[in-house]
């Protein structure tokens, strides 16, 4: 996209998450080794196939401070083991920026866990649910439903991800299929 900052448009086809013109990322199973809490049914599941896990579709704007970033996230349905679905999760590297995830179609949980507190939450989403995110605490969709769960984000341009704090630390809550209903459970 050529940035003359100047207003421009994009169209989001609010079911299918897909936004034109945009560039799209695909995130596969193997990008997400050790994200799942059974390494049995992870390995299992990568013998099927390298699955598609979700697809974001960026809105390009500089990085820069005032700017707003924005992208949907398409996180597809699926299980490894009785575990749904989700996005890998993380901080925002600069700790006062907030984000505001709204649900487009679909059904899941904002898992969200604060930095200093250790203080988890979870938020039922469904289209139309719009959440805000504060500072200092990581978020991570899941998927519970039986089709693609399409959200929009917006957040502060300088944010910047820090993925690999949330790994060290590990995410509290969990989202696995109990009896043919999700249940969040706390890990520890
Ligand atoms: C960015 C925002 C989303 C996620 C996307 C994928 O701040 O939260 O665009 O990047 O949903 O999730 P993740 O955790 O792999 O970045
Ligand atoms: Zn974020």
């Amino acid at each position: 996209m050529n940035w003359d900052k100047r207003p421009f448009a994009v169209t989001i086809d609010l079911e299918a998450g897909v936004v034109t013109p945009a560039e799209a990322r695909v995130t596969r199973l193997s990008d997400l080794e050790g994200l799942f809490v059974d390494e049995e049914a992870y390995r299992q599941e990568r013998e099927k196939g390298d699955l598609r896990v979700y697809t974001v579709y960026s809105i390009p704007v500089p990085e820069e401070r005032g700017q707003l970033l924005s992208c949907t996230t398409i996180l597809y349905p699926g299980k490894v083991g009785k575990e749904y679905y989700m996005t890998r999760g993380h901080f925002h590297l600069d700790t006062q920026a907030a984000e505001v995830y709204t649900c487009l179609s679909g059904e899941g949980y904002l898992l969200l866990v604060e930095d200093g507190s250790g203080e988890a939450e979870s938020i039922k989403v469904v289209k139309g649910t719009s959440v805000y995110v504060p500072a200092r605490w990581a978020h991570r969709m899941v998927n519970c439903g039986k089709i693609p769960l399409v959200f929009y984000a917006v957040w502060p341009a300088e944010a910047g991800h820090d993925y690999e704090r949330l790994r060290e630390k590990g995410f509290p809550l969990r989202v696995f299929e109990e009896g043919e209903r999700p249940s969040v459970v706390r890990l520890g």
